[in-house]
């Protein structure tokens, strides 16, 4: 008899373990019950070991009433809605790093006006270092708390994947082979570019289709070397490629003659030629003779970290569809569109698949803005590059940029 009840006593016991185990987002009163029920299992037990036989018939009423109450508990725990799915992700891997040392080191350039640039008071300008800012805002609510590390073209990919970076933000192409052999991920693309040349004016040439025999000035590691070796191989044009690691010594190698042409991005002409000593010296030929899509990449086998930086180029992208900018989101509280209360974390999935706050996309436009006014900004109209939006004007705006929806 005595034996019984122990081992009902015991079933019931590892029956409420069980039952906490389980409950997972179970709430605070669930567990208040199950430690009270635990130390009810406890009383009868002692009560048990000191019992007489004949005083064993009450521990046993005791005990029904526990085994009631435990099915009771059950049938609660499994009513409850499983909501694991809708429970914030817990920050993991790069996330919960960069959230204890406080800011993201973001890979930029050595310096490349419009992209990223340090300004004259030594501060980092640029659609790039905008985009580390928005990842910073989004991740630890403040925009500054960027750490940059420029890389020239050769260093990118290494410091992506030893952990020197947590974020390539770098007009670096997406291709097939970096986005696979070289361990990382690309997030999306942040500007359309292709491939150009600029010459010296005074080479009266007016199309890349003349320049058979040319010395070319181009940057080490980078597509643009590749692409240059293609053209001119595929139209069986001859070339000398005269090679340098960073944009400071191209450019000093095209002025001081030691090429007839240099070719990159187009956007990096448009910012290469602001560097020269006389800008008007140079003219940029019309051929595009690649697809550079240049965007943000973090390394391979961190999804959550991926997802953020996605998704804040996204809702960046987004926000310019909606006419949410920096200067109307605080406005938007009160909008009765169910997109904008989705991209601002009003209503909608929110932060919590990315195991963000619910308003990091709100801090998102809200420090930095969208895609559009970061755009204007840095390499668009209202700066020395003055780049039309072209390509990268929005979908609905003849362009390409289309981002997927925010629900
Ligand atoms: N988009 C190309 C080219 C990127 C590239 O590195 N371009 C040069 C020339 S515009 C540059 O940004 N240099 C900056 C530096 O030297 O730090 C790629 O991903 O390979």
């Amino acid at each position: 008899m005595k034996q019984n009840l122990t081992s009902t006593l015991a079933v019931s016991t590892f029956a409420l373990i069980i039952a906490g185990c389980d409950s997972g987002g179970s709430s605070s009163q669930d567990k208040e019950m199950i430690q009270s029920l635990q130390t009810k299992v406890e009383t009868l037990e002692q009560q048990l070991a000191q019992t007489s036989d004949g005083a064993i018939a009450a521990v046993e009423s005791g005990s029904e009433e526990l085994k009631a109450k435990i099915a009771e508990l059950e049938r609660q725990l499994a009513s409850k809605p499983d909501d694991s799915a809708a429970a914030p992700s817990t920050a993991t891997g790069t996330l919960a790093r960069i959230q204890k040392q406080g800011y993201i080191q973001c890979g930029v350039t050595t310096g490349l006006p419009g992209f990223s640039n340090p300004n004259e008071k030594g501060e980092w300008e640029g659609i790039d270092v905008e985009f580390c800012q928005a990842v910073a805002a989004a991740t630890l609510g403040d925009k500054t708390k960027v750490k940059y590390i420029p890389l020239t073209a050769k260093e990118r990919f290494t410091a992506l994947q030893s952990g020197e970076v947590d974020l390539l933000s770098r007009n670096t192409t997406w291709t097939l082979h970096r986005d696979t052999a070289l361990g990382i991920n690309f997030a999306g693309v942040n500007y359309y570019d292709g491939q150009g040349f600029m010459i010296n004016k005074d080479l009266e040439i007016e199309s890349a289709a003349e320049l058979d025999g040319a010395a070319v000035c181009v940057q080490s590691g980078t597509t643009t070397e590749l692409n240059v070796a293609d053209y001119f191989r595929h139209r069986e044009m001859k070339y000398a490629p005269v090679v340098f690691d960073t944009n400071v010594q191209t450019v000093k190698g095209f002025e001081a003659g030691r090429c007839d042409v240099l070719t990159t991005d187009q956007s990096g002409l448009y910012a290469l030629r602001l560097n020269l000593q006389d800008p008007s010296s140079a003219v940029v030929l019309p051929d595009i003779i690649s697809k550079e899509p240049l965007g943000p990449a973090v390394r391979q086998g961190d999804d959550q970290w991926f997802n953020i930086v996605k998704w804040t180029l996204n809702a960046m992208i987004n926000a310019e569809e909606l006419g949410v900018s920096s200067h109307n989101v605080d406005d938007m509280e009160n909008s009765n569109d169910p997109n904008i209360r989705r991209l601002i974390g009003i209503d909608g999935p929110k932060g919590k698949g990315l195991g963000l706050n619910d308003d990091w996309s709100y801090q998102v436009i809200k420090q930095v803005g969208n895609y559009g006014e970061s755009f204007e900004r840095t390499v668009g109209m209202s700066s020395p590059l003055k780049i039309k939006r072209g390509i990268n004007a929005l979908w609905n705006d003849g362009g390409l940029l289309y981002a997927p929806p925010m629900r």
